[in-house]
This record gives structure tokens, C-alpha cells and sequence, in this order.
């Protein structure tokens, strides 16, 4: 063996070992990542189709996440409190990652092509106050451990295909101000504990499968200002309590079997924008 093939012996075994140090030191810097951090690019990695590209070159592993395009960061801690993905045109599903940003106040990843069940680790987002899965393809029942999100204000979950029935412990959510179910295929009754959640003024359920009696507990929803059940198989007898609802600007009661007379009392509801009985069995006023 002559010099210089030693030294090129020599070089080759150092670049093997910067290679091998390069390698193992990116994959060390995977494992170090913050929580937040991770939690997205597992998301990112769970997106099948991004045809304007945004998460794929934006959502660069070498720029701060804070300025990733739709996160929204606090400005105490530097933690993930806003996601918004909504209309970007991808497809994919959630990882039980995402479960672990655990400051996320908003979720919106409404009008996309996301499928699949919603992972039980999303039970994790305590602080959680909107959530808005609108306008994908979610599957499965609505789980029920959206009841334990407690701070939870506002909640879309239409235009899916969720479904099963509505777990009454949703209903656990007293801070409730939206619910929007509707466009699904879920069936079953509203349960009557509806009435834990005062602060509800917004109440969508249209265009499912739903079917039973409209519960009276309804009625002692103060603060409602729209209802819209149309478009199920709702029976019998529109409970009277309804008419005692003086905050309802609109009341969508179309395309079910409801039957009876439409009371007198319907000309209490004063603040009333909008009112639609029609495609019932109903006789009287209207
Ligand atoms: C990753 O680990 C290195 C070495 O321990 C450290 O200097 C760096 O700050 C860590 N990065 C993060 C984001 O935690
Ligand atoms: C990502 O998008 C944000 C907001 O549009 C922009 O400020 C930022 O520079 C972009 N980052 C990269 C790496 O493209
Ligand atoms: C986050 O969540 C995933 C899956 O739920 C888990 O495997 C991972 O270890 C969690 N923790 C951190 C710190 O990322
Ligand atoms: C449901 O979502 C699809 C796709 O986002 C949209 O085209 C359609 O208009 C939506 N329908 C309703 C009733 O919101
Ligand atoms: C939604 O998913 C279901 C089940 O995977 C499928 O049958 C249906 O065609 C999908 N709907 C849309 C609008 O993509
Ligand atoms: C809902 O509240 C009841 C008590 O009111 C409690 O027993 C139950 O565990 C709660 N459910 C969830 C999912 O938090
Ligand atoms: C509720 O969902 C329907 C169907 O997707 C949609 O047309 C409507 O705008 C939603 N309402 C609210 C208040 O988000
Ligand atoms: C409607 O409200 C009035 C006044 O608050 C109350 O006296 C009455 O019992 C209520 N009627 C029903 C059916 O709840
Ligand atoms: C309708 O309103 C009037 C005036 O507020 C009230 O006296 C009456 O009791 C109401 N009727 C019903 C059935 O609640
Ligand atoms: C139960 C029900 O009536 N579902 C309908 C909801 O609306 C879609 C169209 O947007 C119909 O295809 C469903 O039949």
C-alpha cells in the first residue's frame, strides 16, 4: 500500500464519518423538536393532496412554526393557539398529533377534503373554543368525548357524513353559543338534557335523519335566535314551550311530520325574521 492510497483511505473513512454524523444529527434535531412542532409537521406529513402547495413549501422545518401560513401563536409562550387551514383545498387526515397543542384555542380546517374518524386524542384540547370541521368528509359517530371540551363555544360539524346519534354528554357544554350539525346523516333524538346548555342562539340540525319528538327542553333556551330543524322525520306536536322563545329571529321547522294546530302564540314571537312550517302536517295560522 503506497501514501497516497492511505491517505485516500484516510479521507474516505472521515467522510464516512461526517456522513454518518450529518445523518444522525438531522435525526437527533427530529427528535428535539418542540411538541408544537412536531404535532404539525406530523400533520403536514398526513396531507395526501396540497395542490396550490401551500403547507408543503411554506410550512418550511427551517422557519419558526409561529410564521407558518394559519398558525397563530401566543405572544407569552410562543405555543400554537390558533390553526387555520380553512378552504386550502387539502385532503388528508388528522393525526392523533394534533391532540397535543394543548394551548389551541381556534380549529378551523373548514372546506377542505379531510376524511376518516376524528382521533380520540383531540379529547386532550381542553382550551379548545371553536372548533370547525365544516365541509369535509368525516366519518363515524360524533364522539362523545366532545363533552369534556368544556370551554367549547362555537362547534361546526356540518356538510359531513357523521353518523350515528348525538351523545347527550355534547350536551355537557354549558358555554355552547353555535351548533351546527346539519347535512349529515345522523339519526336518533335530540336529547332533552339540550336544555344544560343556556347559552345556545345558534341550533343547526337540518338536512339529517333525525326523528322522535321535539323536545320541550328546547324551550327553555332563552338566548336562541335561530332554529333550524328542517328536513328530518321529526313527529308529533310542536312543544309549546317553543313559542315562549322571544329571542328567535329565524324558525325552520320544514319538511317533517310534525302535526297539530300552529298556536295563536306564534305572534309572540316578535323578533321573528323568518318562520317555515311548510311540509308538515300541521293545520291552523299558516
Ligand atoms: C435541540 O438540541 C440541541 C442540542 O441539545 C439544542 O442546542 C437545541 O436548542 C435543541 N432545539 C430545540 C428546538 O429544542
Ligand atoms: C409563509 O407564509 C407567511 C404568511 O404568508 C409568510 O409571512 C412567510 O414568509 C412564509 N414563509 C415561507 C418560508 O415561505
Ligand atoms: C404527541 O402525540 C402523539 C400521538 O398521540 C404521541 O405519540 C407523542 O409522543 C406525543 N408527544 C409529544 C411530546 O409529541
Ligand atoms: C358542502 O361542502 C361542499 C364542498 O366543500 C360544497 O361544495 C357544498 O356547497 C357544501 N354544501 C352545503 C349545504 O354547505
Ligand atoms: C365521503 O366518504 C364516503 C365514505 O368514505 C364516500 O362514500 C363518499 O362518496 C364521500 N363523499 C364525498 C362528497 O367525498
Ligand atoms: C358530563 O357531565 C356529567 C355530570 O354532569 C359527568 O358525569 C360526565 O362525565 C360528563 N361527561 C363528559 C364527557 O365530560
Ligand atoms: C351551517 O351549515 C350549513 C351547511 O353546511 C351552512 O350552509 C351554514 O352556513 C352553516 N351555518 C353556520 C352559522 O355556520
Ligand atoms: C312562557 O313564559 C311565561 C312567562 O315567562 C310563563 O308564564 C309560561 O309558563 C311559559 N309557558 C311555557 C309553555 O313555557
Ligand atoms: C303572549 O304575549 C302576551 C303579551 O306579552 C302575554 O300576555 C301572553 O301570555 C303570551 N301568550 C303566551 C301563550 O305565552
Ligand atoms: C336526509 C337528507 O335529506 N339528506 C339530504 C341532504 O342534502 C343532500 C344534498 O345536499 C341530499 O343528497 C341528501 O339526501
Amino acid at each position: 500500500m503506497n501514501s497516497s492510497m492511505e491517505i485516500c483511505m484516510f479521507y474516505f473513512g472521515v467522510l464516512v464519518l461526517i456522513s454518518n454524523y450529518f445523518s444522525l444529527s438531522s435525526s437527533t434535531s427530529l427528535f428535539n423538536l418542540t411538541t408544537d412542532q412536531y404535532a404539525l409537521t406530523v400533520l403536514r406529513n398526513s396531507i395526501v393532496s396540497d395542490p396550490n402547495a401551500i403547507l408543503h413549501t411554506n410550512w418550511s422545518i427551517h422557519t419558526p412554526i409561529c410564521g407558518w401560513i394559519g398558525v397563530s401563536c401566543g405572544t407569552k409562550h410562543q405555543r400554537v393557539t390558533a390553526l387555520d387551514l380553512s378552504s386550502f383545498e387539502l385532503q388528508g387526515t388528522i393525526p392523533p398529533h394534533l391532540g397535543n397543542l394543548s394551548f389551541l384555542r381556534v380549529l378551523d380546517i373548514s372546506s377542505n377534503s379531510f376524511t376518516g374518524v376524528l382521533p380520540s386524542q383531540l379529547s386532550k384540547l381542553r382550551r379548545l373554543e371553536v372548533i370547525d370541521l365544516g365541509g369535509n368528509n368525516f366519518t363515524g359517530e360524533i364522539p362523545s368525548w366532545f363533552g369534556a371540551l368544556s370551554q367549547l363555544r362555537h362547534m361546526y360539524l356540518n356538510n359531513n357524513s357523521f353518523s350515528g346519534r348525538i351523545p347527550s354528554s355534547l350536551f355537557n357544554l354549558s358555554r355552547l353559543q353555535s351548533l351546527n350539525m346539519s347535512f349529515n346523516i345522523l339519526d336518533g333524538s335530540i336529547p332533552n338534557n339540550i336544555c344544560k346548555c343556556k347559552e345556545l342562539e345558534v341550533l343547526q340540525l337540518q338536512n339529517n335523519s333525525f326523528n322522535g319528538d321535539i323536545p320541550s327542553e328546547i324551550g327553555s333556551l332563552s338566548m336562541l335566535k335561530a332554529l333550524f330543524l328542517w328536513k328530518n322525520q321529526f313527529k308529533g306536536r310542536i312543544p309549546k314551550q317553543v313559542w315562549n322563545l322571544t329571542s328567535l329571529r329565524m324558525l325552520n321547522l320544514a319538511y317533517n311530520q310534525l302535526t297539530g294546530r300552529i298556536p295563536k302564540q306564534v305572534g309572540n314571537l316578535t323578533s321573528l325574521i323568518g318562520l317555515f312550517l311548510g311540509h308538515n302536517h300541521l293545520t291552523g295560522m299558516c
